[in-house]
């Protein structure tokens, strides 16, 4: 995109968070909901088409450009991004990716335009972070494929129109490659919802169980037409989704960090400005600081990506240090606030459970870091 228009879009997200969203977040949080008439401002502004390619519909912004309008967004609670995350992220992406020209001129002109939400479907009761382990099966059946299994913990599962889901195809081969990825639309026969889970943080967003009896799909169906890439394809959603993760953590620091300063300038003990004292300014300046490094690594591993290099191992260091490094500047946020910190009328205790979830999906910590360090050892073997 032109960097005029660019700046356009920008300022008009910016705007839109102030104006639109963060007045929203209280009823938000009390509704357990995103009003439909903010949802439908979003799919206005074309928010839901950020990452389609223009050809089917969308805005076609790179990834350095997506993780800029993201940030924005998350200045407001992460809830609303959560609206169009899974659409623009990793519902649509294995489509975008790996899907023929039929399958995009099929889906990604209503994913673009929000008419269709798209969920992600890997994982499973037993299966979470040992992704390759899933247990849902495709069986085959003529020119389709048969579809019974459970997914959990899906985002946005009670608004999909489609669902990404990764089965089990080939059963004789065991583990990644047995795998596929199948466009499978919601009002498919055999689809029941379990009920809305109730969470620690992040309401408005919804996730629920999906589970999938007996589903009968048309074997083209398959993501890129060729069984056995599924677990390829969601792998490679997966690295790009962890981009935009470090956009989020961005987002919401820029917002806590905010929160933070005016607070610690506001309020006054011992006869002045609690902002005078060092040991204040010290988590100020931690955070600061923290927020940077995000920043900087983020512009590196989006740029990175632009340019079509590899990026599994500083997708998922970005997703590991800015997570983590949010998880440290939502805790000082509350700190700065001290009483008020806990009192759920700040919000920064709301955002501090809110964040609590970046450590966990779309990979935990703990398997980025597997990630990083395999990748390590694989390049000093070659
Ligand atoms: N891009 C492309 N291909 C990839 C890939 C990537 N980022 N990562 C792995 N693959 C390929 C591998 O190359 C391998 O194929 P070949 O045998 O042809 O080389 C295949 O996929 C299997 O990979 P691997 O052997 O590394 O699989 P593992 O079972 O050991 O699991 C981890 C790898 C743990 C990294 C994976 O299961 C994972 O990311 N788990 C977390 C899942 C997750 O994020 N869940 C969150 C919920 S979804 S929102």
């Amino acid at each position: 995109m032109d960097s005029d228009t660019f700046d356009i879009l920008r300022s008009t997200v910016r705007r839109f968070v102030e104006e639109r969203l963060i007045p929203a977040e209280d009823r938000v949080e009390h509704d357990d909901a995103v009003p439909e008439d903010i949802i439908a401002d979003m799919r206005n502004l074309g928010l839901f088409g950020l990452s389609v390619p223009e050809a089917y519909g969308g805005i076609g912004l790179s990834m350095s450009e997506e993780a800029a309008i993201v940030r924005e967004l998350t200045r407001a609670s992460v809830v609303f991004r959560s609206v169009i995350g899974t659409t623009v992220g990793i519902g649509s992406q294995g489509i975008v990716i790996d899907g023929t020209d039929e399958q995009k001129q099929q889906w990604l002109p209503r994913l673009a335009a929000g008419e269709a939400v798209a969920s992600f479907a890997l994982t499973e009761p037993g299966s979470g972070s040992d992704a390759a382990s899933l247990k849902t099966v495709a069986v085959r059946d003529g020119d389709h494929y048969r579809i019974t299994g459970t997914k959990r913990y899906i985002t946005n599962a009670p608004r999909a129109d489609v669902f990404t889901l990764m089965a089990r195809s080939e059963p004789e081969i065991k583990g990644a490659h047995g795998v596929s990825a199948f466009i499978v639309p919601a009002t498919t026969p055999g689809i029941t919802l379990g009920k809305i889970d109730k969470k620690m943080g992040q309401k408005g967003s919804q996730t629920c169980d999906v589970i999938f009896d007996d589903c009968r799909v048309p074997a083209n169906a398959i993501i890129g037409g060729k069984p056995g890439q599924g677990f390829k394809t969601a792998m490679k959603v997966l690295d790009r989704g962890r981009i935009h993760i470090g956009a989020v953590a961005l987002g919401m620091s820029d917002r806590l960090i905010e929160m933070s300063l005016r607070y610690a300038m506001d309020r006054n003990q011992f006869g002045q400005s609690i902002s005078n004292f060092q040991l204040v300014q010290a988590m100020l300046a931690d955070s600061k600081t923290e927020a940077l490094a995000i920043e900087a690594l983020l512009e590196s591993v989006a740029g990175k990506f632009d340019r079509g290099e590899p990026v599994s191992l500083e997708a998922a260091a970005l997703k590991y240090f800015s997570s983590e490094a949010v998880g440290r500047i939502a805790d000082r946020a509350v700190q700065v606030h001290g009483g008020a910190g806990y009192m759920t009328e700040y919000k920064v205790e709301r955002f501090y459970r809110d964040i609590r979830l970046l450590r966990i999906y779309e990979g935990t910590s703990q398997i980025q870091q597997l990630i990083i360090a395999r990748e390590m050892i694989r390049a000093e073997r070659q």
